[in-house]
Parts: C-alpha cells; structure tokens; sequence
C-alpha cells in the first residue's frame, strides 16, 4: 500500500513527525500491511472459544467453508455487522442520555452550572411530544420531556419510542411497523442484539440484517436525534456564522486549549471558564486563551460559539506536533491513545474527563455535571499551567487556516428560506429541485481515514457534485475537510457550482442579507446532527407526501472510519436513502449480506449500499441514482 500525499498543513506536519522520529498513523498502517483478508470480509468469528474460526471465500470447498460450531459464512458475517451497529448505536445512544441525564440534574437543581437555553427548541419538543404546556413552568414541562426520554430506554410495553413518533418521517413510520422495525426501547434492542449474535442464537442472516436496521433505527431516533434535542434545548439551536478551520488557527502567544470529543456538557464549560480566567495567562507570559475545536466537539462549539474547527479525526495526532496546543482535553469517543505517547515530545497536556475513557500517560480529571464549574476550572488552570512547559524552538503552526460559514441547523435554514417566502417557506427548496437548479442534495457524513486521504475521497466527490447543481449538506469529519477545503465560504460558489445551483445560491444569499451568495456545502453540525439531515429530508418528504426514498437525495461516508458510521449509515438505509460508502464495509464475505444490502433492500424500504472507491465513479453513481429517482418523479 502506497501513501501519497496529503493537504499541505497535514503533510508540513507529517514531515515533521518524520525530522522528529515520532511515529504518527501512517507508519502504523504501513506496518499492518496487508491487512487480514478475512477480517475484512467481516469472515472471522470470535464469539466462543473453539474458535477463532475463518471462511475462506476462495476455497472451492477444500478449506473451511463453516465455523467448528457449523456457522455459515453468511452467519458470521452477518453476526459481525450487528455488533458492529451496536457499537455505533450504543456510543450514540449512551452520548444522548449521559446529556438527558446532565439535564436533569440541572432541572432538578443539582446542577446549577447548566441552564435552558434554547426555550423555543423545549417548546417544539414538548409540543411534538403532546406534553401539554399551557400553565406550566418551563422547568415542568422540561422534565416532562426528560421522562419521555427516559422512557426510551426503560419501556417493557413495546410502544414505540417517543422519539420516532416526534422525528420520524410519516410513511417511514408506517412502513416500520409494517417491516417489525418499530424499536421500543434502545437499551432492551442493545441486549438483545448482543444476546442473539452470541454463540448458538441467531443463525439466520435475513433475520440478522433486519436486526440491523433495527439498530440503525435504535440510533437514529435513541441517540442521533435526542442527543441534537437536548443539546438544543441546553445549549442553543445553531444559527449561521462565519468560522475559521485547519491548524492554522492556533495562536503562537496564547494559551491553546484543543478539545476534542464529543460532548458539549464539557467543552460549553470548558469555553465559558477559558473566557473567564483569561486574564490569569499574564502570570504566565501568554497573552489570552485561544478554546479550538478537534473533531465533532468541534463542530458543536463552532455551530454555536464560533470556535474554530481546527482538526478533523485524521489530524488529532498532527495538531500535537505544531508544539503549540497546551492542553487536550477529551471526553469520549474517536480519541486515539496514540496521543499520549506523542503528547510528550510536543509538550501537550493530555487531560481525559470520563471515568470509562482513560487513557495511560493522560492526567484525570473527572467531569461531572454537578460540579462543572468547579472541574472545568481545574481542568483550564491545567493549561495555563501547562502553557509555562512551551519550547518556542518547537513550535511550528501551519499557515493555513480557511474561512466558512457554520451553524445550519434546520431552524437557521427555514430562517433564510422565510426571507423569500415567509409563509411556505420549503417552497423554494422544492421549485428549485423541480426546475433543476438543485439536481438533488447529497449528505456527507463521517470521518477522515488515513485509508483514503491521500485520494481526498471527500473533496473530489464533493466538487463533481457541486459541477452537476447537487446541493451538498454535511456534519461530522467530513465538514472539518469541507471547510478546510474551502468548500463553505461564498467564493466556492462561482469556483465550482453549476449554473443553476449558482443562481439560487445567490438569491438565497441576497434573500439572507449576506450580500452574498450561500455556501453551496453546508455545515449541519457533528455526527449526531445528522439527525438535522433526516429531520430536512423527512420535511420536504411529508410536504410532498412522498416517501423519503422517492427524493432526488442520496447519503454518502466516503471514507468509513467508525462503526458510528455504520449505524448512521443503516439508519439511512433504513430511511430509504442510497449510501455510497468507502471503503467497502466488511461484508462482502457472505453472499446473503452483500445481495440484501446492495441490491434487494431497495425492494423492502428503498434504501441500498452502494460500495465505490473511486471519487469520480462514487460521484457518477450517485448522479446516476439522482438521476432516476427525478424520472420517476417526472421532473
Ligand atoms: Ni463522527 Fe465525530 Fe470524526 Fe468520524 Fe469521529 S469525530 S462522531 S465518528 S472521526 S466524523
Ligand atoms: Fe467458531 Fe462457531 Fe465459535 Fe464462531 S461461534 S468461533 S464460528 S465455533
């Protein structure tokens, strides 16, 4: 496997990872070459003790077509992929409710560094959730809400969840409960998903799959959807605003603080203590403290406080050697532990805040609701303290930095189409796509991998589309390397738009009072405001009484890091979407699998995987299914 290059700040880095001796991802992907087949086929089973057993799909019956236990390929890929999804819906699933929890301390006063701030958000919830309001105090009906959610996860009655009948879209739902998909309760479907892929339980693949997209329901309605909720409802609902990305926002004479996570109980702190102490920096020679955002952490305080984005997954590593941040500070998931071992020679305090995530050479401080003022407080004098530690012979901040626009959330979005037409306002979306202008919308979800940036997957599908007039929304890693691609600031509409998605972006930019045109790849927030994405989608789907799978809309993780992804991804599967990721998910070992998901889904909920690892054909195939789904729609 040959690794190329990589964009400027992250190579400038990589260069000096290599003058240093310091051994980053690239030389552990190097050394894992060629990586084990049957691994990615998804064909080795672990789950008992007479294995580890593995198919060797190129056998011809001489070598070991099942698992000593008798398992099928097709059994054990399936099996794989469900606790794949587990692992993606449990991490989604335990972020919403670690922030429903925070929130209810709050409510109930055992939390006073935490507040409502998004009122009309708790409104909307409630409302949607048929809590009655009239006569009530907000902090009644938001406990209200909290117990709807709570009831997400501890229900025996097998209703289904709250949540899907506030945010799912209508037909979905029916066609839900028709397939045997309307999950209960997140927690009760986590077990039994682990239960039946045990050893001797489930066998059957299709039953297997179909757990699957319970699972992908379980995430998208458990974890994506309430998580984006209460962190509206505690934090704000995002509105749009010009931000800075890349490594080139850190500030040489100030303090650096990177966080990097996922969960804004921590980092709203963490910003509003760094305002607070700024001025303890003088004893230490800095001139202030500069809060950045490291993945989707980052994407959250960047949506709502205007923190630069300054790292994507792939580059939390490489954010270390530029000798310049002070302190990391990490909650929970995508963390690497390499970050410890280079945090030594950069000089980084590396500081974890979660009792399940820690990591050996890190310091511990234990974050918790309740005493948040308190730790976040410790946690900003560990850097201030840390900044004194600064080599300035070691200190080499890349120069680039880029500029884009943030914040779209589906509120701030119905904002600007309100400028145009105040009282319908999706109208304009839907002429547009009628007329052409907007060929179709594509969402960008996921992560970077070292797997596939030297190809930079992301910004070359994203600019072929943007050729064709395909409106691009996007959350996660995926919008740190839009923005560092400049691909969200206003210029990037004449440098690669088409025609017509060149006018409406202009006149929704006139509309909005930018003077000047709107971003033609917007940023939707983290990985769980993709939940955002199928909340617009879901909008215009009931607008139009189409089902979702009838829009001229497709999904794309174009370069597939996390079993999040894959959650998310199955989630949109199940929502009817096309989903082009790459690389190729670990089922291709088992015939069963890779038919279902590539091809006979489109027959039950008309969404199907779509495995492309080339940028232009990615990019050509999902025009093509765009292409389509506008003929059926004659239009
Ligand atoms: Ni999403 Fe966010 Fe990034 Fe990938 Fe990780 S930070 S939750 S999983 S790597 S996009
Ligand atoms: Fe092998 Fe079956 Fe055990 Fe899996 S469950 S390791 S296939 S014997």
């Amino acid at each position: 496997m040959t690794i190329k290059t990589f964009d400027i700040a992250s190579q400038t880095l990589i260069n000096k990872a290599a003058e240093l001796g310091v051994e980053t991802g690239i030389e552990r992907l190097k050394a894992q070459q060629p990586q084990c087949g049957f691994g990615q086929l998804g064909s080795c089973c672990r789950m008992c003790y007479m294995g580890p057993c593995r198919i060797d799909p190129f056998s011809n019956g001489n070598g070991a077509s099942k698992g000593v236990c008798g398992a099928s390929v097709d059994t054990i890929v399936c099996r794989n992929l469900l606790r794949e999804e587990v692992g993606g819906a449990a991490s989604h699933v335990g972020h919403a409710r670690h922030v429903v929890l925070a929130f209810k301390k709050m409510l109930e006063g055992k939390a006073p560094g935490y507040k409502i701030t998004g009122r009309d958000k708790l409104m909307e919830v409630a409302g949607g959730l048929g809590i009655a309001i009239a006569g009530k105090a907000d902090t009644e009906i938001a406990l209200e809400v909290v117990n709807k959610a709570l009831e997400d996860i501890t229900r025996q009655d097998g209703e289904p969840m709250n949540w899907i009948k506030l945010r799912a879209p209508k037909k979905e739902v029916e066609m839900w409960g028709k397939l045997g998909l309307l999950v209960s309760n997140a927690h009760n479907e986590i077990e039994e998903a682990m239960h039946r892929t045990s050893m001797g339980n489930d066998a059957d693949p299709t039953n297997l799959l179909l757990a699957c997209l319970r699972m992908g329901i379980v995430d998208g309605y458990a974890g994506l959807s309430m998580a984006t909720d209460f962190q509206d409802i505690m934090f704000g609902v995002p509105r749009v605003r010009s931000i800075e990305a890349n490594m080139g926002v850190l500030e040489k004479n100030k303090v650096n603080i990177a966080m990097h996570g996922h969960n804004p109980v921590l980092s709203e702190k963490i910003l509003e203590w760094a305002g607070r102490l700024e001025s303890e920096t003088k004893d230490v020679g800095a001139e202030g403290i500069n809060v950045v955002g490291v993945c989707c952490t980052g994407n959250e305080l960047t949506m709502r406080h205007n923190v630069p984005m300054a790292a994507h997954n792939m580059q939390s590593e490489l954010i270390l050697l530029t000798g310049a941040v002070d302190a990391m500070v990490v909650d929970i998931q995508c963390i690497w532990p390499s970050i410890t071992k280079i945090s030594q020679c950069c000089n980084t305090k590396i500081i974890t805040t979660e009792a399940s995530v820690k990591i050996p050479g890190a310091s511990h401080v234990s974050f918790e609701a309740e005493h948040a003022d308190e730790q976040a407080k410790k946690i900003v004098r560990m850097a201030i303290e840390a900044f004194k530690g600064r080599e300035e012979s070691d200190i080499a901040i890349p120069e680039e930095k880029s500029t884009a626009l943030a914040g779209f959330s589906v509120e701030a979005i119905i904002d600007v189409l309100k400028k145009v037409d105040s009282s319908d306002p999706l109208k304009t979306v839907i002429d547009n796509i009628v007329s052409g202008n907007i060929y179709g919308v594509v969402g960008f979800a996921g992560c970077p991998s070292i797997k596939m940036r030297d190809t930079s997957m992301t910004d070359t599908m994203v600019k072929e589309l943007l050729k064709k007039n395909v409106l691009i929304v996007t959350t996660g890693c995926t919008a740190h390397i839009c923005a560092q691609a400049d691909l969200m600031n206003p210029d990037a509409v004449d440098k690669y738009c088409g025609d017509g998605l060149k006018t409406v972006l202009k006149a929704l930019g006139e509309a909005a009072g930018l003077s000047a045109p709107l971003p033609p790849v917007w940023h939707m927030g983290s990985c769980v405001d993709n939940a955002r994405i199928a909340t617009l989608l879901g909008a215009l789907a009931d607008k139009l009484d189409l089902k979702v799978s009838q829009l001229p809309v497709a999904g794309s993780a174009p370069e597939l890091v996390q079993e999040k992804a894959m959650s998310i991804g199955t989630w949109l599967l199940a929502l009817g979407l096309l989903v082009h990721i790459a690389p190729s998910p670990r089922i291709l070992g088992s015939p069963v699998a890779a038919k279902v998901l590539t091809e006979d889904l489109e027959g039950i909920t008309g969404g199907r995987a779509y495995v492309e690892l080339d940028p232009i054909k990615a990019a050509e195939g999902l025009i093509s299914h765009i292409a389509q789904k506008r003929t059926a729609l004659a239009i």
